[in-house]
């Protein structure tokens, strides 16, 4: 669809203005959000992600177009959530440490809030201590933990050893997600769960707590 391309592109030139724009214009078309996020917003990234990834562009080029991002998922965010329920559980979860990305922890908890889940953010660069402290004040249902750097996903394998360690861990369901994490790194550290993406996240959170 060219609407959904238009998007991608906007957002590649880091267009903010635009990338607005046409999502409003998306919506009016009856586009659902889901598919704007997917095929336009996402799609776009991708490609910022292989040009940064060349050496074509560099950190502030990839910000202004994260921050095109964020200015759709802005726009986005009510509709995703609109249809609340009474919660279905709590979903806590933060960006592993030494790790600042955020996009796509942010869109998993969209996605998560607009199932009806209640979201708590730990933001990002999250320790573990961190992790064990929220865990016991807010006694969530599931544990959910993003990594996008190789280097800090072997952070969520000491969250879970923490957690083990001051004894949360058998009253919690752990899922951990991210661009370079995989189901097989999920199973090796003693995650209950990955999500591939924000819908699978979803998807993965109502397994866990039995919910149909
Ligand atoms: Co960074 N960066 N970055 N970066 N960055 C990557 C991740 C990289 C793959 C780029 C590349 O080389 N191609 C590369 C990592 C290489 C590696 O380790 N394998 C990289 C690097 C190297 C770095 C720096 C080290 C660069 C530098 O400074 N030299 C640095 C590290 C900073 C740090 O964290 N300490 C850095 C910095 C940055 C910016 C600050 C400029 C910016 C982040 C802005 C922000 O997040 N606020 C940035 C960005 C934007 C990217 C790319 C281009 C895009 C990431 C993104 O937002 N994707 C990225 C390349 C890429 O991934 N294509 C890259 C869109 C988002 C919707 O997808 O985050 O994958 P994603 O989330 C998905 C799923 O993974 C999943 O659902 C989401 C939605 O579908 N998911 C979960 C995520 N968390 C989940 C949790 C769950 C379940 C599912 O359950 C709990």
């Amino acid at each position: 669809m060219t609407l959904l391309k238009d998007i991608a592109e906007a957002l590649i030139e880091g267009n903010a203005p635009l990338v607005k724009r046409l999502t409003e214009q998306a919506l009016d078309q009856k586009i659902e959000p889901i598919d704007i996020i997917n095929a336009g917003l996402i799609k776009g990234m991708d490609v910022v992600g292989e040009k940064f990834r060349k050496m074509e562009i560099s950190v502030p080029e990839v910000l202004i177009s994260a921050r095109a991002m964020h200015t759709s998922l802005e726009v986005l965010n009510p509709l995703l959530s609109k249809h609340k329920v009474k919660s279905r559980g709590t979903f806590m979860v933060g960006t592993v440490k030494g790790d600042i990305h955020d996009i796509g922890k942010n869109l998993v908890c969209m996605l998560m809030e607009g199932a009806g889940f209640t979201v708590i953010d730990l933001g990002v660069d999250v320790p573990a201590e961190r992790f064990v402290e929220e865990t016991k004040k807010n006694n969530p249902d599931i544990v959910g933990m993003s990594a996008l750097l190789t280097i800090t996903m072997q952070e969520m394998k000491d969250i879970i050893e923490a957690l083990d360690k001051a004894g949360l861990r058998d009253s919690i369901k752990i899922m951990v997600g991210g661009a370079p994490v995989t189901q097989e790194f999920a199973t090796s550290i003693g995650a209950d769960r990955y999500g591939e993406d924000a819908r699978d996240a979803v998807e993965k959170a109502k397994e866990l707590l039995g919910i149909t």
